[in-house]
């Protein structure tokens, strides 16, 4: 890319060089819909296996250095071997997910459920993943509810918030000064009448009441069709409570299909709202993670595809003009100020990201270098036995 000024070059490339995109290790995993989970060969079969692909898809890309855990789909004996694996492959542990939506008592909620017990079995299970953080030396507790409520008059709805807050609270207070508590809201499903963390205004809520280590998650694929989520990243950032993103993408509901896939131009508004902010650097505090499932498609390149569509979408963001575009919207020149930011989004900034990586000292095509690898053929043989990991569920 000629045309563009030294110091923008130069300041994009730097922003670009310091991305940090977390990836998910049940995307490694079998997945699928209820319908169906196509088993895939060479899928891993245990956490290390996971951690060693999340390092394989940091070796091609050079911007993806952690990886999202789940528990207890990757419970280890030892977390302090695990992330002493992690970084003898080049990559750290990310945030913990805890699970409270796959055991049979929380047919009727986690933390929220009519039952003490349940509530207390819930809550357990949550300073349990604190105690791994201690172990893991990661820094977010990310925590998301499938509680809610099928039929109206099933359950008190203000009942049910007091106890997620007494849940939330006894957890934030467990946590660690450097640790922090990122909760994900989700408009339906599998509850399908309330769910009672549904949206960013509960989310926000909860996270206020709690103190500054509680912000929002925005999972791209949690919204009703239609909603501006580039809107709900300028309040949350405004208001010091966004934490990070779970990304995917979807053409109906929670399709969890590769991030920018389904609507790109959505992915480039959202890190516009991002790089506009001046959130996109580690200091920010705002965690990049990918949430996805490869039912069909080959799991190590999807996610490698979908840290790229991440490095693409950001380096358009940062290629806007930010001064043309106030000018513009300070002159009521609507036509001149969505005019720059369509000029960034327009442009085509694959010959800057193989620049990018070639200063790296990756390859400038990471999808074709991960294919010539021979990574897979040679973990499809390794893997051939056992138990390929998937949810369990
Ligand atoms: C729920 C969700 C949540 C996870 C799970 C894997 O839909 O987005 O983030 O824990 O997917
Ligand atoms: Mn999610």
């Amino acid at each position: 890319m000629t045309d563009l000024a030294p110091q923008t070059r130069s300041r994009v490339l730097s922003a670009l060089r310091r991305q940090h995109v977390e990836t998910a290790s049940w995307a490694y995993g079998n997945s699928g819909t209820r319908f169906k989970v196509f088993p895939q060969e060479g899928v891993p079969r245990n956490p290390y296996e996971k951690i060693a692909d999340a390092a394989t898809v940091h070796r091609f890309t050079g911007v993806a250095p952690t990886v999202a855990l789940h528990i207890p789909w990757d419970r280890v004996d030892d977390y302090a071997d695990l992330a002493r694996s992690a970084a003898d492959a080049g990559i750290g542990l990310g945030a913990i997910n805890a699970n409270v939506f796959q055991d049979n008592d929380y047919k009727l909620g986690s933390v929220t459920n009519p039952d003490p017990g349940v509530r207390r079995k819930a809550i357990d299970h949550l300073l349990e993943c604190v105690d791994i953080m201690d172990r893991t030396g990661s820094r977010d507790l990310k925590l998301w509810f499938s509680d809610g409520t099928n039929y109206p008059g099933q359950d008190d709805v203000r009942t049910r918030q007091d106890r997620l807050a007494e849940a939330l609270r006894e957890t934030y207070d467990r946590l660690g000064e450097n640790q922090r508590m990122l909760l994900e809201y989700k408009l339906f499903e599998p509850a399908f009448y309330v769910t009672d963390v549904p949206d960013w205004g509960t989310a926000y809520l909860h996270c206020a009441a709690l103190g500054q280590r509680a912000r929002v998650v925005i999972d791209t694929g949690h919204h009703a069709p239609g909603t501006n989520i580039e809107f709900i990243v300028a309040v949350l950032l405004r208001a010091g409570k966004l934490g990070g993103f779970d990304f995917n993408s979807r053409f109906y509901a929670d399709d969890d299909l590769m991030v920018g896939s389904a609507d790109p131009f959505q992915l480039f508004r959202i890190m516009h709202e991002i790089v506009l902010a001046g959130a996109l650097g580690e200091e920010a505090g705002i965690a990049f993670m990918l949430d996805q499932c490869h039912n069909i498609e080959p799991k190590i390149p999807a996610v490698i595809r979908s840290v790229l569509n991440v490095q693409e979408a950001t380096a358009k963001a940062l290629l806007v003009d930010h001064d043309a575009l106030r000018a513009a919207q300070h002159a009521g020149d609507v036509l001149g100020a969505n005019a720059v930011l369509m000029d960034a989004y327009n442009t085509d900034v694959r010959p800057l990201l193989r620049e990018l990586r070639e200063d790296m000292g990756i390859d400038p095509d990471p999808m074709a270098a991960y294919a010539r690898s021979g990574y897979f053929e040679r973990v499809r043989s390794e893997r051939a036995g056992g138990q390929a990991a998937g949810w369990g569920a």
